[in-house]
């Protein structure tokens, strides 16, 4: 018997023990080879999966449920689902901020309105679903995403759509005008009890090209939901999700000094903005800073001996994290996570570490990247910490 039978489990054992200890048995089942025959328990070195442990201090709301309506309508993905075989989340899990108005006639014909005096021109969404390509996997996450939501506002998926760039080279030129203005419909039927309407952001042009922004037709190969944003929606891979406005209707041009929008000062604070600048063009671009949080805490036996994997993710910032830490509690050290390596930033990486607490315990734990010259706000700040209950060693 291996010294450390959890560690000593093959990547396919543990796979297949996590996938029935999280429901996803049907959908990962179809990407698993042999599965079938996988047991929840390793022959090989004995260790049975017992379940999972909760977090604790978040909320009791419901994930993969959809709440309220409209402004205030919410669905919270459960990332404690994850498995490293799906990179993509299924659609109907995806999160949802913010719900279709009831205002809003998916039957009538859609448009974007490019330009806004009497140069402007409209592009059909017809039309872009012709020029659409596949545009890869990307994360998004809301910057309001907490603790009472379980974290779950992040999802990935494997989109199709039209570089913003085909969209900013059919806009009617107009003089003095650097910035580009970015907005969706948005009436409502109820007043919201957490949000002003108006999704729109101004952006810099070098800002949006670079970050390989799109306009989004499609995500996992179907045409998007009504609450994802129907029939179009803009996706800047890296940036957080209020940027990413659904039911696009409308792209100008807009001078250097053009004010912040509302939906902007909305998010000033969430976006990490010094303040809440007045002018769009003292804004920092909202992109999300690379960040780590465990995503679920597994229990194991072999024998009479109990021992915990913690498994997690890692997303955002600009490019891979090298090594990662993690640490339990603020009198211990931070370690090395044991199973880590990222090659692209985008979408998320899976790691996983072993675990065998010293005694029974509440403990906190949090990741930190070890390279000083990242920017990793929140994590800093100990957003993504999550907390639980060991009660067996
Ligand atoms: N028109 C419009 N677009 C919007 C919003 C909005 O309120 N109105 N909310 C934004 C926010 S805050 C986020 S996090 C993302 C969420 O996209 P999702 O619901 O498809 O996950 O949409 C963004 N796009
Ligand atoms: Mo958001």
């Amino acid at each position: 018997m291996p010294a450390d039978p959890i560690h000593a489990l093959t990547r396919r054992e543990w796979l297949s023990a996590s996938l029935l200890s999280t429901g996803a048995l049907l959908v990962g089942l179809d990407n698993l080879p042999d599965s079938q025959s996988a047991p929840a328990q390793s022959q090989r070195t004995g260790a049975k999966l017992l379940g999972t442990i909760p977090f604790l201090r978040e909320s009791s709301l419901p994930t993969e449920t959809l709440l309220g309506e409209e402004l205030d309508g919410r669905l919270y993905a459960d990332l404690s689902k994850l498995i490293p075989l799906e990179t993509a989340t299924a659609s109907p899990h995806f999160y949802v901020r913010t719900r279709a108005s009831h205002l809003l006639d998916q039957r009538k014909p859609w448009s974007v309105r490019l330009g806004s005096n009497e140069h402007a021109v409209e592009i059909s969404s017809e039309e872009l679903q012709r020029q659409s390509r596949p545009q890869g996997l990307h994360l998004m996450e809301c910057a309001g995403n907490t603790r009472e939501a379980h974290f779950g506002m992040l999802s990935v998926a494997d989109w199709t759509g039209v570089p913003i760039q085909f969209l900013l080279d059919r806009l009617p030129a107009a003089d003095a005008a650097s910035r580009i203005l970015i907005s969706g419909f948005d009436e409502y039927a109820t007043a919201s009890q957490t949000s002003r309407p108006g999704g729109s952001w101004i952006f810099s042009r070098p800002e949006l090209v670079s970050s390989g922004a799109f306009v989004a037709t499609q995500m996992n190969g179907e045409p998007l939901t009504a609450d994802h944003g129907a029939p179009l929606r803009l996706v800047v891979p890296n940036w957080y999700g209020c940027v990413c406005i659904k039911w696009l209707n409308s792209i100008s041009l807009v001078d250097d000094s053009a004010p912040s929008t509302s939906h902007m000062a909305d998010f000033a604070f969430r976006t990490h903005q010094t303040g809440s600048p007045a002018l769009a063009r003292d804004f920092q671009p909202a992109t999300i800073d690379a960040a780590a949080m465990p995503i679920r805490v597994e229990q194991w036996t072999i024998g009479n001996r109990i021992q915990y994997r913690v498994v997690g993710i890692v997303w955002g910032g600009s490019q891979p994290v090298k090594q990662l830490e993690i640490r339990f509690n603020p009198d211990e050290d931070f370690v090395p996570v044991e199973s880590f390596h990222q090659t692209a930033n985008d979408p998320w990486t899976f790691w996983t570490h072993t675990w065998a607490p010293a005694k029974r315990d509440t403990y906190v734990i949090r990741l930190r990247v070890a390279a000083p010259q990242m920017r990793t706000r929140r994590l800093d700040m100990g957003f993504y910490a999550r907390t639980v209950e060991i009660t067996e060693i």
